[in-house]
């Protein structure tokens, strides 16, 4: 559903309304003074435009005329940002604390959306109200009721209309901006009261939901199929007031239930839930988007359209006009004589910008997805496999989520200050746009210039780690690369020993994000720690028995982030075979991590790990999912089912079992998040532009009021922390997507994907699958099953997954069923016992995109 501006739009009408009658029905028992006081007063001048346009101003590029009324503008096409050209009226005064509703008729020639905004008008450009209202040819009403948090006397209203690439007519009347308006009240549509994953539980995984509900007793539940039969029913158990939700609310229990399906529902106190499966593959979808999410995040490379389909767009910051590139980009301020060319890599979120400790983790997150499935015992590199993601890399031979970090990692290394120069060696914190960009603003339409801001030990460092993993990883696939990597790392490890102290400042020139880091041992760790893995060095050794962290407990309650990675070395050095003298004291470390993150989550009835402080932080979803990641790794070192069950029990509220009964990640579940603040995803701005991807995570509750937008400011105060969010594309503080945060999507929902119960390898049945031939537009597949076991395999089941891209035409000696990528081949054997000893071959004819056709490296097969 788009946002919701027209409910929005209609209910504060509604309020407003509400808010004259009750002062109408007071008025008789009120004295006149008081009435007069109330009085709501417009604070613009001539909004009738009776007047003409006295009182107001425009951007010299905007000519228009007066009728009846109404003031129409010619807006010129072909500028870059909505403020390129402006509507406004200047000397407004407001008072903190009071509300003011913002109404004002308006048409426009063709569909477009302006920005409303009332400022003042001085750098930072301090905003009180930031709409985006959607303009078409019939005239609309737009009201919008704002809280002022500050005395102003000279407030703007403006009308921000530039940025469109054609012409076109705006008509304005009607304006007015009224005291005494009832204060914004946020009413997010939370659907049934009856929060559950939207997506899927596991079938034979924890099954709980979360009713929210004033009764203090016990009430029943029942849990229905998708024909509407009764599946199980039970009671409730009831929690009461719960403080992150500021919600009473009862648990319901229906981890007994092992039918499969889709389409389940839950019915208690008269509310039935919003659908979910129970069992299926929902989990390797979402791991499979969760990684694809990258591929349109890519700067320096056009995206495929074939292979993103309805994300195509022009390659982003080349050299080529508007964008003045990132070929050879020069050091802010003159505070260097070079320049690097740092083309590609990831754009960090929705900006354009390009931060090397963000990216660094990012790209060791989604190595380390990869990492887990190789040591793991539930670990399945063949759904990682070359194919496995739509990324353009499909036939090179290499996981398709190594290529995709891999990309990064080649960004990450370029941002090295070049050899010869003072600080040889170490990385430029991160590279972005000389002033912030408006939104729309496709990546290859950004006109600004960009510079390399200084180098820091946090992202020397932080290359250090992530080119190191890289080394090791990309050692079976890629020597050269390898080699590279690993001497970009050593030669970073060295520049930041050599250079400890060199901080990032948390305050940044306008134009991107801070990253600010003062305390670095926890990078001297990480660093240290994947050269040691890759390595095997006894200096790096040393360096990591001797940190003081390496004896700490760094599992807190912010998890790990770009700012504390002390973590991600403890997990690798637990989960990565090596030799570290005391290598047990780091497993256990991570196992009482585990368990001190499951008190906390086992104590909330949402089945939440984090916020029980009080506070939900900036991207708070990541740290509910890095925190699951320990949890995760706890099982993938011990084995022990209380950790998988927290893992996939976690994944409810971000999947929809919270207190604002959404899905956070778009594209699953019934209600999700679908307006992340992206200017090129901006669909909400802009109707030709798409919603971002399947699979990718928002940020989420930020209950830090002092960090807020203002979108936040203006319907969140008050809030509950795991209500502090809105899915609007206004709301950065809320509502972003990062590659740091959807890498901690991207390593939970690969640990739930391997979890899901589903296909094994029966020990006995080896699997080759051989590409015959192929030609532009298909393949001929061949697939050989041999029971190399002493007793015959019964039923055989064979299942793997065809690269985007690729689909079963028809087959021979096999029922072949395809739903969405995944294949399942039965009637094996024409549905008799395969003999120890004996082969069975059947084969299919596929069809293609441009793409080389490539074998799965992994094909699972179930027999009795
Ligand atoms: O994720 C970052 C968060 O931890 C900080 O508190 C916040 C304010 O500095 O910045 C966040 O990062 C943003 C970055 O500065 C610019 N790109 C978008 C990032 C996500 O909002």
């Amino acid at each position: 559903m788009p946002r919701s501006a027209r409910p929005i739009r209609s209910r504060r009408r509604h309020l407003a309304l509400a808010a004259a009658t009750a002062f109408a029905l007071g008025a008789a028992a009120a004295a006149p003074a008081a009435q007069a006081q109330d009085e709501p007063t417009d604070l613009i001048t001539n909004g009738d435009f009776a007047n003409g346009t006295t009182g107001w101003w425009t951007t010299a590029n905007l000519s228009g005329a007066v009728d009846a009324g109404e003031w129409c503008i010619d807006v010129p096409g072909g500028t870059a940002n909505a403020w390129d050209a402006i509507v406004g009226q200047d000397g407004l005064p407001l008072a903190a604390g009071e509300s003011y509703e913002l109404q004002f008729t308006a048409r426009a020639s063709t569909d477009v959306s302006v920005r409303a905004l009332v400022q003042r008008p001085v750098d930072p450009w301090p905003t009180a109200l930031e709409e985006f209202p959607a303009l078409g040819a019939e005239s609309q009403d737009f009201s919008y009721a704002f809280t002022a948090g500050a005395d102003w006397t000279d407030a703007q209203l403006a009308f921000q209309i530039g940025r469109h690439a054609d012409p076109w007519q705006l008509c304005l009347s009607e304006v007015k901006l009224l005291t005494g308006a009832e204060p914004p009240v946020y009413e997010p549509d939370t659907g049934p009261r009856v929060r559950v994953n939207q997506v899927a539980y596991l079938q034979d995984g924890p099954k709980r939901a979360t009713l929210v509900t004033d009764a203090e007793d016990a009430l029943p539940w029942q849990l229905h199929d998708a024909d509407g039969a009764l599946v199980a029913e039970g009671d409730t158990a009831p929690h009461g007031a719960e403080s992150t939700s500021g919600e009473s609310v009862h648990v319901i229990d229906f981890s007994g239930v092992t039918a499969a399906g889709e389409g389940f529902t839950l019915t208690a106190d008269g509310e039935t839930s919003y659908p979910f499966a129970i069992g299926g593959d929902a989990y390797r979808d979402l791991a499979v988007d969760a990684i694809s999410f990258y591929y349109p995040q890519r700067s320096g490379i056009a995206i495929d359209d074939a292979i993103a389909p309805g994300y195509g767009r022009e390659a982003g910051h080349t050299d080529t006009a508007p964008n003045q590139g990132d070929g050879a980009v020069p050091c802010y301020a003159d505070a260097c004589d070079y320049t690097l060319d740092v083309t590609g890599g990831w754009y960090d979120a929705g900006d354009h910008g390009k931060y090397v400790v963000n990216g660094g983790i990012s790209a060791a997150q989604l190595m380390s997805v990869y990492e887990r499935a190789l040591h793991a015992p539930t670990g399945d590199t063949g759904r990682l496999a070359d194919g496995s993601m739509r990324i353009p890399e499909h036939g090179d031979g290499v996981p398709d989520v190594l290529d995709e970090a891999r990309w990064e990692v080649e960004f990450l290394m370029s941002m090295q200050v070049p050899a010869g120069e003072e600080l040889a060696g170490m990385a430029h914190h991160k590279i972005h746009d000389e002033h912030w960009t408006g939104l729309p603003l496709l990546p290859a339409d950004d006109p600004q210039a960009r510079f390399l801001q200084p180098p820091s030990t946090a992202a020397t460092l932080n290359l250090a780690a992530a080119a190191a993993q890289a080394a090791r990883l990309f050692a079976p696939y890629d020597a050269d690369f390898s080699a590279r990597a690993l001497e970009a790392a050593e030669t970073a490890w060295g520049a930041a020993l050599a250079h400890p102290d060199v901080y990032a400042p948390d305050t940044s020139p306008d134009g991107g994000g801070p990253y600010g880091d003062s305390k670095v041992e926890d990078e001297f760790y990480w660093a240290a720690a994947e050269l040691f893995l890759t390595t095997g060095e006894k200096a790096y050794e040393d360096f990591v028995l001797d940190s003081k962290l390496h004896d700490a407990d760094v599992f807190t309650a912010g998890g790990f982030w770009w700012g504390e990675v002390a973590q991600l070395a403890k997990l690798d050095l637990a989960l990565v075979p090596n030799a570290l003298p005391g290598r047990d004291e780091v497993v256990a470390q991570v196992v009482a991590g585990a368990d001190h993150y499951l008190v906390e989550q086992d104590a909330s009835p949402w089945d939440l790990g984090y916020g029980a402080n009080g506070t939900f932080d900036w991207g708070s979803n990541s740290v509910v999912l890095n925190r699951l990641v320990v949890v995760g790794t706890a099982f993938d070192l011990t084995g022990e089912s209380q950790y998988r069950d927290g893992v996939v029990s976690g994944l409810d509220y971000i999947l929809g079992r919270n207190a604002l009964g959404n899905s956070y990640v778009t594209g699953y579940g019934s209600h999700f998040s679908q307006n992340q603040h992206s200017r090129w995803y901006a669909n909400q701005l802009d109707p030709t532009l798409p919603n971002p991807p399947a699979g990718t995570l928002s940020g989420g509750p930020n209950s830090a009021a002092g960090t807020w937008d203002p979108v936040a400011q203006r319907w969140l105060p008050g809030c509950a922390p795991q209500r502090c969010y809105i899915d609007d594309i206004g709301s950065w503080a809320t509502n972003e997507l990062t590659v740091n945060w959807n890498a901690s999507l991207a390593q939970v929902a690969n640990f739930a994907a391997d979890q899901s119960g589903g296909v094994r390898t029966a020990p006995s049945c080896e699997v080759e699958y051989r590409i015959n031939g192929q030609w532009p537009s298909g393949f001929n597949a061949q697939i050989l099953v041999t029971n190399t076991g002493t007793t015959p395999l019964e039923d055989i089941t064979l299942t793997w997954t065809l690269p985007t891209g690729q689909s079963v035409v028809n087959s021979w000696s096999v029922q072949l069923d395809q739903d969405g990528q995944v294949v399942t081949a039965t009637d094996v054997a024409g549905g008799k016992a395969l003999k120890p000893g004996r082969t069975f071959t059947f084969g299919f004819i596929g069809a293609k995109d441009g793409r080389p056709a490539v074998a799965p490296s992994w094909v699972g097969c179930t027999a009795g």
